[in-house]
C-alpha cells in the first residue's frame, strides 16, 4: 500500500492557506508562533510541516516557491538568496526522516506582474521573470531530489480573444517549457516534468483545458518525452469530466504521472479543494492507476480545509480521512480488478477486433473497400450487443459493499 500511496502535504494549503476568501478575513491561525512575512515564519512553517509529516507518517511535500519564503517585492536575486537558505533548513531538518520533497514548482500567477499570464504573457520581461523562477524551480527539485517538477498554468490562458494572439501566446508557453527541460536535462534532474490541466479558473478559458488539450499540446512542440500528466480530482470536474476519465486519457497516452488527490463539489462551478472522502471516486481513480501500472509520481493533498474547520486537530482529521479514502479505494479497486468481472465483460464486448476482418481492422491490413465488402456479405442486420451498463454499476456496487445486486 505504500508503494501505491505515496501521499504528500501541499505546503501552500497546509502551511499558508488561513482560510481567506471572498466575503472574508482567515479563520486559521497559522503563524505558528513567528510574524508572517519573515525567514522566521519560514522556519517556523517548516519545522511545523516535518512535525505534521511525522505525525501522519506522510514522507512527501509540494510546494511554490512562494510557499516557503516571502519574495522580495523588487529583487529576485534576494528572493532566490532565501530560497536557497530554506532549502538548506528543510534538508537539514529532514535528514534521517525519510521525508522529500514530491514535486516543486513555482508560483507564476500570485504578483500582479503575472496578472495576464507567465509564458503567455504579452510583456516579454514578464516571461523571463517567469523563466527567472521556473530555472530556480527546477534546481531546488535537484536539490531536494523532487521526482517531478510541475507547471500548472494558472493565467495561462485569457480572459477575452479580443485582446489575445492566442498562437503567439502558445507558442511561448511551449518555449518555456522547452527552455525548462533543457535546462533541468542540462543540471541533472532526471525526474518528469507535469503539466496539471485546468480548464478555467482564475482565467476564463485555459490553455491546459484537459489531459487531452494538454498531451495534444505536448505532442504538438515535441515535449510528450519529459512531460506527462499531474491530474487533479476537481480540475476533471471542473472541465466537465470525472477523475477517472481524466486519468484514463493520461493512461492510453502513456502519459500517467502524478495526482493532485482532492475532490469539488458538483453543484458550485469552482475549484473547491475539498479533502477527499468519496470511495466511489478513489475506487475508480485507483482502478485506473493500478492498471496503467501505478504513478510515478504520488498522491498530493492539493485540498484544504473548510473555512470554519479551522483547528489543528481538524488538519489531522481531514488528512486522515483523505489517506482512509484513498487506502480503502486501493482495497477496492485492487478487489474490482482481482473479481475480473468488469475486465472479462470489456474483453468479451470487443471480441469481434480478435478474429477476422475486426483483426485486419486492428492491425492496419484492412481497406474500406474490404471493410465495405465485409459489409455487404452480411445478412443480418450488425448487432453490437448491450452494454449491460446496469450490470457493471451494480458489479462495482457488489465489489464495494457486497450487496447482492
Ligand atoms: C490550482 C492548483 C495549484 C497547482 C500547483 O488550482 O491546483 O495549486 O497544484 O500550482
Ligand atoms: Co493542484
Amino acid at each position: 500500500m505504500e508503494e501505491n500511496l505515496r501521499f504528500a502535504m501541499a505546503w501552500w494549503h497546509n502551511l499558508c492557506a488561513t482560510g481567506v476568501d471572498m466575503f472574508g478575513a482567515g479563520t486559521a491561525d497559522k503563524t505558528f508562533h513567528a510574524e508572517p512575512g519573515t525567514m522566521e515564519h519560514a522556519k517556523a512553517k517548516v519545522d511545523a510541516g516535518i512535525e505534521f509529516m511525522q505525525k501522519l507518517g506522510i514522507k512527501y511535500y509540494c510546494f511554490h516557491d512562494a510557499d516557503i519564503v516571502p519574495e522580495d517585492p523588487v529583487d529576485i536575486n534576494e528572493t532566490n538568496r532565501r530560497l536557497e537558505e530554506i532549502t538548506d533548513y528543510l534538508l537539514e531538518q529532514t535528514k534521517g526522516t525519510g521525508i522529500k520533497a514530491l514535486w516543486t514548482t513555482a508560483n507564476m500567477f500570485s504578483n500582479p506582474r503575472f496578472m495576464n499570464g507567465a509564458g503567455s504573457s504579452n510583456s516579454a520581461d514578464v516571461f523571463c521573470f517567469a523563466a527567472a523562477q521556473a530555472k530556480k524551480g527546477i534546481e531546488l527539485a535537484v536539490k531536494l531530489g523532487a521526482q517531478g517538477y510541475v507547471f500548472w498554468g494558472g493565467r495561462e490562458g485569457y480572459e477575452t480573444l479580443l485582446n489575445t494572439d492566442m498562437k503567439l501566446e502558445q507558442d511561448n508557453v511551449a518555449q518555456l517549457f522547452r527552455m525548462a527541460r533543457d535546462y533541468g536535462r542540462k543540471i541533472g534532474f532526471t525526474g518528469d516534468f507535469y503539466i496539471e490541466p485546468k480548464p478555467k479558473e482564475p482565467m476564463k478559458h485555459q490553455y491546459d483545458f484537459d489531459a487531452a488539450t494538454a498531451i495534444g499540446f505536448l505532442r504538438k512542440y515535441g515535449l510528450d518525452k519529459d512531460f506527462r500528466m499531474n491530474i487533479e480530482a476537481n480540475h476533471a470536474t471542473l472541465a466537465g469530466h470525472t477523475f477517472q476519465h481524466e486519468l484514463r486519457v493520461s493512461a492510453v497516452n502513456d502519459m500517467m504521472g502524478s495526482v493532485d488527490a482532492n475532490q469539488g463539489d458538483l453543484l458550485l462551478g469552482w475549484d473547491t479543494d475539498q479533502f477527499p472522502s468519496n470511495v466511489y471516486d478513489t475506487t475508480m481513480a485507483m482502478y485506473e492507476i493500478l492498471k496503467a501500472g501505478g504513478l510515478r509520481g504520488g498522491l498530493n493533498f492539493d485540498a484544504k480545509n473548510r473555512r470554519p474547520s479551522n483547528t489543528p486537530e481538524d488538519m489531522f482529521v481531514a488528512f486522515i480521512v483523505g489517506m482512509d479514502t484513498f487506502a480503502l479505494g486501493l482495497i477496492k479497486a485492487a478487489a474490482l480488478i482481482e473479481d475480473g468481472r468488469i475486465d472479462s465483460f470489456v474483453k468479451e464486448r470487443y471480441a469481434s477486433y480478435e478474429t477476422g476482418i475486426g483483426k485486419e481492422i486492428r492491425e492496419g491490413t484492412a481497406t474500406l473497400e474490404s471493410c465495405a465488402a465485409h459489409a455487404a456479405a452480411l445478412k443480418a442486420p450488425a448487432d453490437p450487443g448491450s452494454g449491460q451498463q446496469e450490470y457493471l454499476e451494480g458489479v462495482v456496487n457488489n465489489v464495494l459493499f457486497a450487496s447482492s445486486c
